[in-house]
């Protein structure tokens, strides 16, 4: 058991939260595509005398003293995330992934200009432009899809036409819920052609192509990446934007500080340098190649029984099941229904969905989570099994409590770093 004595002495009642969500993360199964469990030494990086510290501005460049040692971290955060994505300039103050892609569109635009990015309902994300931010109030936004939702290749010709007549400043990769590979190449001659910035937002999948395991956007020539760094990267909560060349750079870090963000939140910037530091080491590779893996062999076991898959399989660490098609159920009832064996995951809308957000299709789930347990392709028939034995058996009260003891046992075979109760 971690020492949480401190903690437990003042206040019992967040202590004793503390360990029900520690027996939750121990004792379940955890499907989010965007989750992960962080290492023991990221943890206690968190946890430290770095939040103490105020820290505006930049290493070398604060406007407060005693800045020794949050210059190292930051500094350290900085060179490895460098050499990790292969960029000149990166900014490691961004709270959280959205406030990245806000700081990066107000320093590529002005208030009117335009952003090409992915159909919300084909994968892209709130923070592209769905009309509840308050985004929208300020730019335009609009959007490319799959050409063909069965193989989920994105409409290159249909967003070559949208950027020829709407002129964007920003071609916006990335998404949250697309299962296929993305070709840079052609987005970024698309952004050429109408003198756009080419932004990749690779917060799903940064720690895939961290890990060499998908292609790099830098490689094709792209200008920029956001990203969260808790996802597939592994680090604390928190955000993260890089630029190919050193000069755009500067307009990125004005933005985020004092542009709309004051004092680092310097102890998640120390645990960003510690799992950058981790996310360096050849093991990291071989992480970032199993979570692929495992995504394929799940998928091609929820295929080989029945289950339609949109785009019919994945190319990377998450994939979107049609559960109405599948098993005639909602994603809501399907979500519902493994909660109760303790397998999480998310409903998710499928694309052009006929139902509503709230009570959508269909289903998202990934591997990031479950691989850092040591799970392997084998753990993925037994885990698609209980799926599939929830989903035959959700009449049953007492199939679905036997089955939930049964997910517990084969749970605590795989500890979770962090946790032990
Ligand atoms: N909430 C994250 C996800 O689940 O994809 C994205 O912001």
């Amino acid at each position: 058991m971690p020492v949480y004595t401190a903690l437990q002495a003042a206040d019992p009642d967040a202590y004793n939260a503390l360990l029900g969500e520690m027996r939750r993360q121990q004792d379940g199964v955890e499907l989010i595509a965007s989750e992960n469990y962080i290492s023991p030494a990221v943890l206690e990086m968190m946890g430290t005398v770095f939040n103490n510290k105020y820290s505006e501005g930049y290493p070398g460049r604060r406007y407060y003293g005693g800045q020794e040692f949050t210059d190292i971290v930051e500094t350290l955060a900085i060179e490895r995330a460098r050499k990790l994505f292969g960029c000149q300039h990166v900014n490691v103050q961004p709270h959280a992934g959205c406030p990245a892609n806000v700081a990066m569109y107000f320093a590529l635009m002005e208030p009117g200009d335009c952003v090409l990015g992915m159909d919300l309902g084909h994968g892209g994300h709130l923070s592209h432009g769905h009309p509840v931010t308050y985004l929208t109030k300020i730019f335009k936004f609009v959007r490319y899809k799959m050409k063909d939702v069965e193989t989920g290749e994105l409409d290159y010709d249909e967003m070559r036409a949208v950027a020829l007549r709407d002129k964007p400043k920003i071609v916006l990769a990335g998404f949250s819920a697309y299962p296929r590979e993305v070709n840079y190449a052609k987005m970024k001659a698309i952004a050429d052609e109408v003198g756009a910035t080419a932004v990749a937002d690779m917060a799903h999948i940064a720690g895939l192509i961290a890990g060499k395991a998908l292609r790099n956007p830098f490689e094709d020539g792209f200008d920029v990446i956001t990203t969260t760094t808790h996802k597939t990267l592994r680090g604390p909560r928190g955000g993260m934007i890089m630029c190919r060349e050193a000069e755009l750079g500067k307009k990125i870090d004005k933005m985020v500080f004092p542009g709309f963000q004051g004092g680092p939140i310097m102890q998640m910037v120390a645990a960003k340098a510690v799992a950058f530091g981790e996310a360096l080491k050849p093991e990291f590779r071989e992480y970032a190649k199993q979570i692929i893996l495992n995504s394929k062999h799940l998928a091609k076991f929820f295929m080989d029984n029945g289950a339609k898959l949109i785009t019919n399989g994945t190319d990377n660490h998450l994939m979107l099941i049609d559960c109405v098609r599948s098993w005639n159920m909602s994603g809501n009832d399907v979500e519902r229904l493994l909660d109760r064996v303790g397998i999480t995951l998310n409903k998710n809308m499928i694309p052009d969905d006929p139902r509503k957000p709230m009570d959508p299709s269909g289903v998202r789930l990934g591997t990031p989570a479950i691989t850092t347990r040591g799970m392997k392709e084998k753990e993925m028939e037994t885990l698609g099994g209980f799926i599939l034995k929830a989903i035959e058996k959700r009449a049953d009260d007492g199939a679905i409590e036997n089955l939930h003891e049964e997910v517990i046992a084969w749970c605590r075979k795989f500890p979770v770093p962090g946790v032990s109760v």
